[in-house]
């Protein structure tokens, strides 16, 4: 594969994937059909590390068309065409079972290289295990905050993106508005190429809210600006029905300006989880009723093993516990004397104590589809 161009706007790092040295694969996720790899570019750096994602594309349902128009020039792409190689495996009565190949342009794998990769982001893109928290108020200003001001990742690529030095030509929609405007375009996890599995972000002008967090009845008028414009956005160019589609916030998010994610609803996109993603419907809702409704709410949210957050909670909250405490608690009826103040009730304790025990069992192969890039 050619090296990538430069762009013209902003100076982009060059590398080759073909030279790409594989060190171990972080995850594979039968289910997403797709493999994130950690390695390097050693014709760039020896010691720099590289993430590769490969995703199989989704199917266009344009590719399966079997009657090309007669006076069609060029001729598209079609599974069923000449191209099409066929190894039979088996045929069994009715059922027929056959490996195919089709033609070079149905066999595009979209690729994703972040390089150079932090550890941060090494640790977004392996398996791991995953732990609810409860976090109020509180909890947020004791360790969530001093953590994300100390240790998110770089907001480069957004404040490229907000001043058109990256990604301009992939620009939806774009408002002005210094207080309520935002930038429409592709999420990187997008392939472009299937309306089926669009997936835009919305990326708000405003430089000072992080996260839903930051949100106040203040910002109303940015929210619902977000959400009418991108949908009639989205009407125009993709011709999807605004009623078809799902816009959420993800808490936490990986990069702490705001940002909204839209995609279809009826295309399980990844981190839709109700654990991770809050409805822009929702959200405006509850600002509504009480504007600052996400300065006082408990917020749930997934953390990670291996992320430097959990083990803070670990020292505040015991998130992992030790299973063969828990197990003693349940044998015998002593009440539970876990923290539920700023941690969890005891009916949630029990939930736990199930998926701690559930936690040291290795997972089978099969669940991989659950321990995608921890995105
Ligand atoms: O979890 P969080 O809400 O922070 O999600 C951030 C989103 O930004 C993810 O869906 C990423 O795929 C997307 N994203 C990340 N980067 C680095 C880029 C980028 O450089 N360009 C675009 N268009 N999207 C990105």
């Amino acid at each position: 594969m050619p090296a990538p161009v430069e762009s013209p706007e902003a100076k982009s790092p060059s590398y080759d994937l073909s030279k790409f040295r594989l060190k171990r694969i972080l995850s594979n996720n039968s289910v997403r059909k797709s493999i994130s790899l950690l390695g390097s570019f050693p014709d760039l750096s020896e010691t720099d590390d590289a993430i590769v994602v490969f995703e199989k594309n989704a199917y266009r349902e344009s590719d399966v068309a079997t009657q090309p128009a007669a006076d069609e020039s060029p001729k598209k792409p079609s599974y069923f065409s000449s191209d099409l190689k066929v190894a039979t495996e088996f045929v069994n009565n009715i059922y027929g079972s056959f490996q195919v190949v089709p033609s070079r342009d149905l066999c595009g794998v979209k690729s994703t290289v972040i390089y150079p990769a932090t550890d941060k982001h090494i640790e977004k893109y392996s398996i791991c295990q995953k732990y609810l928290i409860r976090e109020t108020p509180e909890l947020y200003e004791k360790i969530t905050l001093p953590y994300l001001t100390e240790s998110q990742f770089s907001l480069e690529w957004v404040y490229n993106i907000l001043e058109h030095k990256q990604e301009k030509e992939r620009i939806v929609f774009e408002d002005d508005d210094a207080e309520t405007g935002f930038i429409l375009l592709p999420d990187l996890k997008w392939d472009g190429r299937n309306v089926e599995n669009l997936y835009l972000l919305g990326i708000i002008r405003k430089h000072d809210i992080k996260s839903l967090r930051d949100l106040n009845g203040s910002h109303l008028n940015l929210l619902r600006n977000l959400r009418q414009s991108s949908k009639k956005a989205i009407r125009e160019r993709y011709g999807v029905n605004p009623n078809q589609l799902r816009m959420y916030f993800h808490y936490q998010p990986s990069f702490y300006h705001l940002h909204v994610h839209i995609n279809p609803v009826r295309n399980d996109a990844p981190g839709i989880w109700c654990e991770k993603s809050h409805m822009l419907d929702t959200v405006i809702n509850n600002l509504e009723l009480l504007p600052d409704y996400y300065q006082r709410a408990t917020l749930p949210f997934v953390l990670y093993e291996g992320n430097k957050l959990l083990d803070l909670y670990e020292k505040e909250l015991s998130v992992r516990g030790a299973p063969e405490e828990s197990d003693k608690k349940e044998t015998t009826d002593e009440p539970h004397t876990e923290p539920s103040k700023e941690g969890f009730s005891d009916e949630e304790s029990d939930e736990r104590q199930c998926k701690r025990r559930k936690l040291a069992t290795p997972e089978p192969k099969e669940t991989e589809g659950t321990a995608q890039a921890c995105a």
